[in-house]
């Protein structure tokens, strides 16, 4: 654990703070470990866990998608823009691109990463569905904040025991809003407010608040009820991520209307 350096002094009001610290402890080796630190903590991050060609192969299915994205089918999520577009960027900056496993054989391939999948199973059980994949763009300069939540607290599924794999494309950093969460808050359900839904967060918890720098190809696992965040990217670089979150059929549909469909990624 280090202190973080904050660049945001100069930035006005934000939900967000600069994080307490930096999470550079080493994660456990074996698998046995590395279940009880997820169980325990929440998230877990799996280092190196795409190469260079896969990634390369990713990026060029970004490009691709938003290029085309006007001709592309609008699958769960669909597309969202960033509201204050980037003169010097010369292409559209996205927020999120949804339904990105469908869009993408590469990204298909991606959410049954072995690794990944392993670690799943491990702590999710046999049978492994599809509920959300989305890139998450956070472009430079103009990439909003997150504020606080619970992913959980979005979803309708019971128990709250979803799983997200975010798989960073490039390499995230506090300077470019990289991930921030508080370890061990996966256990209890918080009350969220607001259109976004969101948590405020008090002294004590913004003491527990860590950055979790990720190097390209790095995959964290988190827990659908770990609070977390994320600053706005105020960077030159961009900081794009994969999310795919993961339920097991123990999950039951809480929601109104019809429930969705969440095809089967893998059974074991
Ligand atoms: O992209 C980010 O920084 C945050 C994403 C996030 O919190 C989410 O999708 O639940």
């Amino acid at each position: 654990m280090s202190e973080p350096q904050s660049i945001y002094a100069s930035v006005g009001e934000l939900e967000v703070k600069p994080a307490a610290g930096v999470w550079t402890d080493p994660m456990p080796e074996s698998q046995a470990d590395q279940v009880a630190f997820f169980k325990k903590h929440g998230f877990l991050i799996l280092r190196q866990v795409f190469n260079a060609e896969e990634l390369a192969e990713m990026d060029a299915e970004i490009q691709r998608i938003a290029r085309d994205h006007e001709k592309l089918p609008k699958v769960r999520e669909g597309f969202d823009l960033e509201p204050k577009q980037d003169a010097k960027r010369g292409a559209l900056a996205f927020r999120k691109i949804g339904g990105i496993t469908d869009l993408s054989d590469a990204f298909h391939q991606a959410m049954k990463q072995p690794r990944i999948l392993d670690m799943l199973h491990a702590i999710m059980g046999p049978t492994i569905q599809l509920w959300r994949d989305v890139v998450m763009m956070k472009p430079a300069r103009v990439g909003r904040e997150k504020p606080w939540h619970q992913d959980s607290s979005y979803w309708p599924w019971e128990p709250m025991s979803l799983v997200s794999a975010m798989t960073a494309l490039d390499d995230a950093s506090p300077e470019n809003g990289c991930l921030q969460v508080i370890p061990d808050t996966h256990m209890d359900v918080l009350q969220h407010y607001g259109k976004e839904l969101m948590v405020d967060i008090d002294d004590q918890m913004q003491k527990r608040t860590m950055y979790v720098p990720l190097q390209r190809g790095d995959t964290l696992l988190f827990h659908s009820l770990l609070l977390h965040a994320s600053e706005p990217n105020l960077s030159d670089q961009d900081r794009r991520v994969c999310i795919v979150s993961y339920k097991s059929p123990d999950a039951k549909f809480i929601g109104r209307g019809e429930e969705k469909d969440c095809p089967l990624v893998s059974q074991r």
